[in-house]
């Protein structure tokens, strides 16, 4: 008979991996995983219950928010105000990060970032969208946790995850000791873990990314899509080209089978499109705990300085020889001076004015 090992139970023989530990992360990632079993409820239903459709409210980048996006923040909020764990959560879709005022958090001690339905766009079309989530631990020791607290690089992350709402529902996560996958299992409403110690493959024949904006990429990028489309036997070109659309169904794939996601600088988005604290950080940490890589095409993600909430920056990340090989091409044909960067942010007029 196979033994099922349910996320609850992974969790809690986890914690013995962290001597000091006395529980609070282990709730946390319980609190989190209830609240996904939540949302992927609503998720699995949406067509069914009229809960599609735009609110007429917009988050702080200006796109228009959709309903499940509204429920499922509000769904990890409160699971994170109940857990008593956690003492500000920031979220894509609140402009300003929220603390957590109240009797059983005030000895708090972790910070949630969390992208609560990343990829909505694509939900009237029944296409996988996920969550993502990054846990810090708070660098203040008391009084009350503030932004200085909340601006941590990725490396000071202690736990990452994302759950994909997919054909099966499955959350993947990290504390630094490797990467875990559990599925749920709908008949028992239980995670079960499904893809223990989970390692991307180091090359893969997978290249992911938008070629719609193909002329707004920068010159390494074009290079490098080119060089996905040569034919060359030894290397396995042309290379497939896979793009959901949807950031953690795309890493998830490519965490599979192997593959490169990109998402550069483009003209129209000169410091990317993605956030760093809640789309690129943990994602950079779980491909990194899996054996991978993670970069801007020039730098290590998980080490950029993050002085603002809502910042944005390009990724390339997956599958290790796949990504060093486009950051050949980057250093080759897009290596900008530092006056040049700062010349072109000037003359798009964001200098100083991009949070
Ligand atoms: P969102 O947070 O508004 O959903 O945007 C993030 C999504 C990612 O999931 C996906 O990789 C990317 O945006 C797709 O963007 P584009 O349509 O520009 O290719
Ligand atoms: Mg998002």
């Amino acid at each position: 008979m196979t033994i099922v090992r349910t996320l609850g139970q992974f969790i809690i023989e986890k914690q013995a991996d962290f001597p000091y530990a006395k529980g609070e992360l282990s709730r946390l990632l319980r609190d989190i995983g209830i609240a996904a079993k939540i949302v992927n409820r609503e998720v699995n239903k949406a067509g069914l219950v009229d809960i599609l459709g735009e609110l007429d409210s917009t988050n702080i980048q200006g796109e228009t928010q959709k309903k499940l996006d509204v429920y499922a923040n509000e769904q990890f909020i409160s699971a994170l105000k109940s857990g008593g764990e956690c003492c500000i959560v920031v979220s894509e879709e609140n402009d300003d990060y929220l603390y957590i005022d109240s009797e059983i958090s005030k000895n708090a001690k972790y910070i949630v970032a969390i992208d609560p339905l990343d990829g909505s766009s694509n939900i009237d079309v029944n296409v996988a969208v996920g969550t993502i989530f990054s846990i810090y631990r708070r660098k203040s020791v008391e009084g009350k946790a503030t932004l200085h607290d909340v601006l941590q690089n990725g490396t000071e992350q202690v736990a990452a995850g994302y759950v994909i709402y997919g054909s099966s529902t499955m959350l993947v996560y990290t504390t630094g000791k490797g990467v875990n996958g559990f599925t749920l299992d709908p008949s028992i409403g239980e995670f079960c873990l499904s893809h223990p110690e989970m390692k991307i493959p180091k090359d893969g024949t997978i290249y992911s990314i938008n070629e719609g904006y193909y002329v707004h990429f920068p010159d390494g990028v074009k290079k490098y899509i080119k060089f996905c489309q040569e034919e060359d036997k030894a290397t396995k070109r042309p290379y497939t080209s896979r793009y959901i659309g949807s950031m953690v169904a795309d890493i998830h794939r490519n965490m599979i089978k192997g593959g490169i996601f990109i998402y550069p600088t483009t003209s129209s988005a000169p410091l990317g499109k993605l956030r760093l604290v809640y789309e690129c950080n943990p994602i950079a940490f779980i491909i990194e705990q899996a054996g991978g890589r993670a970069t801007t095409g020039f730098t290590r993600i998980l080490e950029l300085e993050v002085t603002s909430l809502h910042q944005r920056s390009a990724i390339f990340i997956g599958s290790e020889n796949m990504v060093l090989k486009a950051e050949e091409f980057m250093r080759e044909y897009s290596r900008l001076t530092d006056d040049e960067t700062e010349a072109r942010l000037e003359s798009l007029g964001i200098i100083g004015g991009i949070d």
